[in-house]
């Protein structure tokens, strides 16, 4: 599991090829590419560097996909001295932080760094200062539209300042949960909070544990890997800043109130507060210590969560659910919905390859695939358009379908679905010669380009790539990119309705900064009875494992199995993609 260095290493060589880019030298171009691949595959790595280095040395690192000689001396220096020469250079000359800005909409490397030459910019704070004086448009290449969408954007990430990825948190939170488990001195250790509710950001980790040696326990959190700092420590609750940037509480609770502390720090907020409410008109009170009658007798000693929940008539609710959004009234009446769950999902539907910007080759993704428990792919590469990401054309797409079938010839109890990714274009039509098209097994029409089209007339431009019955599934429906951009103004019931009539599944793309469409875009459609698919778009091996936040994005909208095209068994998935 990923201790964090990781994450701090992809990131560093991510901003290394930052820099670099802004000089876009042809032979640049090259090293750029090589930074980004090395650090998209150490994002998705499961062992940790220093392990790897630990245990094989620099040999150990080169063997890691899109890791060369270069690349991996760099590494072994941060791992033996902390620091970086090649990136510790490059920052010297341009001290920015490139992490935040360019997840900007408008703005890639080079505006950044000409946003430092010219006025200063090095970090949000400064940004916000050029902005509010209104100097950011008279740079070449800017102009009033660019400034206010760079403006907008700023707000927009403001409100999420603090906040972390579930796909970052989950992973963390796990490690802490195993190593508090290993160390003997918690009994019981779970997950709370917003990450057991699989919200897509998270502004704090949030564990429970119980113990008979609570004191062995916070010591033991406290001193543990990934810790910056100890914010506050006391017997009950510890709260420790991570490395990762957020903050962690451990809450040591006793064995008989569990179920109820359980309950109570998973919330959210809102939907503990109707609980409650419901517990008070059974003349009961609940808290994070138990259910008490009008005695002070907890009934609740020693049950689990979901006892609370059918004791007050309400049955076992999904974490994923508890946000007060009618989850309680329909839980009382006894209509809960069966949701969707990560075994249920049989195969992937959106996954590329090294053929165009993936890190694996297909027969990778296939091994990697199975070993996740799916039985088909889709391999669906970009199409010729999408130049930053090496699209495909028509004779590409030929080539590499033969390799497929040859494959899927040796291939027993899986099979790859010949797909493609396809781009559509500024006026909703397709990037991909027609018939081509409508031979391919699996098409995912994707919106890449031209993203701050105004919001009917991306609308309509989607509406007209789903109506040209070529179609299987829109990509990720509204282009939200999380604590980055929000996604386009389109009118999300128009598009569902459109989709329905044209048997065209949404996609509800897992890969972590993404989570699109959302779970409130899915509870604003679900009526429409549109179908969707829940996708890795994954561009490694690694990122098969990023199904489950799809999984629990389809839960937070309440999606039933009967809905997910990619619960399907390939049989009866064939006949409803056929066109
Ligand atoms: P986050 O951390 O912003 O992603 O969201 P949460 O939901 O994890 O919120 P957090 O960490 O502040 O608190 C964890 C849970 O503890 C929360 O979901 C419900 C419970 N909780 C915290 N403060 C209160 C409160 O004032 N009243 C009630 N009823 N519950 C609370
Ligand atoms: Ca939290
Ligand atoms: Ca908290
Ligand atoms: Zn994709």
């Amino acid at each position: 599991m990923d201790g964090g260095t990781n994450k701090i290493i992809a990131r560093m060589l991510n901003q290394i090829a930052d820099i670099l880019s802004i000089d876009d030298s042809g032979g640049i171009r090259f090293e750029v590419r090589a930074y980004r691949r090395a650090a998209l595959s150490i994002e998705a790595l499961d062992e940790d560097l220093a392990d790897i280095y630990k245990e094989n040395g620099v040999a150990g690192l080169m063997e890691i996909d899109g890791v060369g000689a270069g690349i991996s001396k760099s590494i072994e220096e941060y791992i033996n001295t902390g620091k970086m020469r090649k990136y510790e250079k490059l920052k010297r000359k341009y001290p920015i932080d490139f992490d935040t800005l360019t997840r900007i909409e408008g703005l890639g490397p080079k505006r950044v760094a000409l946003l430092y030459e010219k006025l200063g910019v090095t970090d949000l704070k400064t940004l916000k200062r050029a902005i509010d004086s209104h100097r950011i448009h008279k740079l070449p290449g800017f102009g009033e539209k660019t400034e206010r969408i760079i403006a907008d954007s700023v707000s927009h990430l403001e409100s999420d300042v603090g906040r972390l990825l579930l796909g970052d948190a989950m992973p963390e939170a796990e490690r802490i949960r195993e190593f508090l488990l290993k160390s003997g001195h918690a009994v019981r250790v779970e997950i709370a909070g917003s990450i057991r509710r699989m919200r897509g950001t998270v502004g704090d980790i949030d564990i429970l544990a119980t113990s008979k040696r609570s004191a062995m326990v916070m010591k033991t959190f406290a001193g543990m890997d990934g810790v910056e700092e100890v914010v506050l420590s006391g017997p009950k609750k510890t709260t420790v800043k991570l490395k990762i940037g957020i903050h962690c509480d451990l809450r040591v609770v006793e064995e008989k109130s569990f179920g109820t502390a359980l309950q109570y720090f998973t919330g959210n907020k809102f939907h503990n507060v109707k609980v409650r409410t419901i517990a008070i008109r059974k003349g009961l009170k609940l808290n994070e210590y138990g259910l008490f009658d009008n005695k002070g007798r907890n009934l609740a000693s020693g049950k689990e969560e979901g006892w609370i929940y059918e004791k007050l008539g309400m049955a076992p609710m999904p974490p994923e659910m508890r946000e007060d959004r009618g989850e309680i009234d329909l839980a009382l009446s006894g209509k809960l919905p069966e949701l969707v769950g990560i075994h249920d999902i049989k195969g992937d539907l959106h996954t590329h390859t090294n053929d165009s910007d993936g890190m694996n080759g297909i027969d990778e993704m296939v091994s990697a695939a199975r070993s996740a428990g799916l039985s088909y792919i889709a391999t669906t590469n970009h199409t010729k358009s999408l130049r930053v990401a090496n699209g495909m054309d028509e004779k590409r797409f030929s080539d590499y379908f033969r390799r497929v079938d040859k494959l899927n010839e040796k291939l027993e109890g899986f099979r790859i679905l010949k797909g493609a990714e396809i781009d559509i274009l500024k006026g909703g039509e397709l990037d991909m010669d027609r018939e081509m098209l409508c031979s391919l097994d699996c098409a995912v029409g994707s919106v890449h380009s031209y993203l701050n089209m105004e919001g009917n007339e991306m609308t309509k431009r989607i509406i007209k790539a789903i109506e040209s019955g070529t179609i299987n599934i829109l990509g990720h429906p509204t282009g939200r990119i999380l604590l980055g951009r929000e996604g386009y103004a389109v009118d999300i019931e128009k598009i569902a309705d459109a989709a329905k009539s044209n048997n065209v599944a949404l996609e509800i793309n897992a890969s972590p900064e993404r989570l699109d469409i959302s779970d409130s875009n899915i509870m604003e459609v679900y009526e429409t009875g549109v179908r969707f698919a829940i996708n890795s778009d994954a561009h490694s091996t690694g990122h098969f494992k990023n199904l489950r936040y799809g999984v629990g994005t389809a839960r937070r909208g309440w999606v039933e199995k009967g809905r997910v095209l990619n619960t399907m068994e390939l049989n009866k998935l064939i006949k409803i993609l056929q066109r």
